[in-house]
């Protein structure tokens, strides 16, 4: 029988790769759509898929229409990835970011439990949670200390999903994702910002790269091996939580090196910090540790950082090329 799976976040980089991961399972797939001054489907167009999909008008600050597309798209699993995602920005509107990656988790919850308590709900939890880090490397048993509006308001669905799994039984399991990237990674994440600065810059059409903290330390792997974890963790006998990770970590700098690389480029001549980029408070080092997703999912990651990297930089040097 053919399976339901709706997405909130159906616009973003996850959303677009789990879109294209399901209707390749023979999934039907629907999405939350906000509204927006312009439609926003580029990634979904990118990968092909966007004439594949349901939409359904929605925002997660609006409960009433949360209860509106589960009730119509009748899902039997929901995947709620949407967020304001950017932990830069979370400073800059952290009442906004309380209100949709925190509140939104919580109008999710309730909208399966009014509608159909039996729906399964995958929460897009984040190693942002780990902050300041307690343990060299991170696993589900290791404390929160989250350092930012983000990383609060993602402390707050997390155990929402928890809370209501208990209370209420309900089927919801938590994925901790450490990062992960891909061609479509938004311009304002550092490894995008990167490889889109590097292919502007073999273009000759830019001189520099500005960033921020080049230490920080970063568990990064790519967004369509992550997807498929997102989906074994709704296939499990019950909820539960795991960590997604590539049990990995390099510096912002080694990563910059490695893009620049690709295109013969020594990055030290194009580099240039920019105080202005650094935030209020840093998550200074990152790394997961998968075992329990190995050992209980099955689920290992494929691609490694410098595949990610270089893969990224050529889809954006296909991208200057035809801009
Ligand atoms: P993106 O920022 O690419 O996508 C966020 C999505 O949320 C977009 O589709 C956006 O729509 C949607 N959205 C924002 N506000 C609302 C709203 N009020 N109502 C409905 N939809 C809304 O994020 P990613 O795809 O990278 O991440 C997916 C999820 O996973 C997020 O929750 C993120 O916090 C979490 N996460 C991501 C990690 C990563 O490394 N990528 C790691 C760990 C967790 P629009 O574009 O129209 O605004
Ligand atoms: P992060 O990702 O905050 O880890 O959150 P981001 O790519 O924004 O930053 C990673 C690290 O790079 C440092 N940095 C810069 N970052 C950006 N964006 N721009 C710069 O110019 C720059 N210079 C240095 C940052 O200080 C940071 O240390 C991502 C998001 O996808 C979250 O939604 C998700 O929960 C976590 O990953 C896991």
């Amino acid at each position: 029988m053919t399976k339901t799976a709706f997405i909130t976040g159906i616009t973003g980089q996850d959303g677009a790769y789990l879109a294209k991961f399901l209707l390749e399972k023979g999934y039907r797939v629907a999405g939350l759509l906000p509204r927006r001054s312009t439609r926003n489907l580029w990634r979904l167009e990118y990968l092909n898929i966007a004439d594949e999909v349901e939409y359904r008008d929605g925002d997660v600050l609006d409960l009433s229409s949360l209860i509106r597309a589960v009730k119509a798209v009748k899902p039997d699993e929901v995947y709620h990835l949407a967020a304001q995602s950017f932990v830069g920005s979370s400073w800059e509107q952290p009442i906004l970011t309380a209100e949709v990656t925190g509140m939104g988790v919580l109008h999710v919850l309730e909208a399966i439990r009014e509608v159909d308590p039996g729906i399964k709900m995958y929460q897009a939890s984040s190693s942002e949670l780990y902050g300041l880090i307690q343990e060299p490397m991170q696993s589900e048993q290791t404390p929160f200390y989250p350092r930012s509006p983000y990383a609060v308001s993602k402390l707050f669905g997390y155990w929402m999903t928890k809370n209501y799994r208990e209370s209420f039984g309900m089927f919801a399991s938590n994925g901790i994702l450490f990062n992960h990237e891909s061609p479509l990674r938004g311009l304002e994440f550092v490894t995008r910002k990167v490889t889109h600065t590097v292919a502007q810059i073999a273009a000759g059409r830019k001189k520099e790269l500005r960033l921020g903290n080049i230490h920080a330390k970063r568990d990064w792997g790519f967004a369509g091996d992550y997807v498929e974890a997102m989906w074994l963790m709704l296939q499990q006998q019950k909820p539960d939580d795991f960590v997604i990770a590539t049990g990995t970590t390099t510096t912002v700098e080694e990563m910059c090196r490695i893009a620049f690389d690709y295109v013969g480029l020594d990055f030290q001549d194009y580099l240039v910090i920019d105080p202005q980029l650094f935030r209020p408070a840093e998550v200074d080092v990152l790394l997961g540790n998968p075992a329990k997703a190995k050992r209980e999912l099955g689920w290992e990651p494929k691609t490694g950082l410098q595949e990610l990297i270089h893969m990224m930089v050529e889809a954006d040097l296909q991208r200057v090329k035809q801009a």
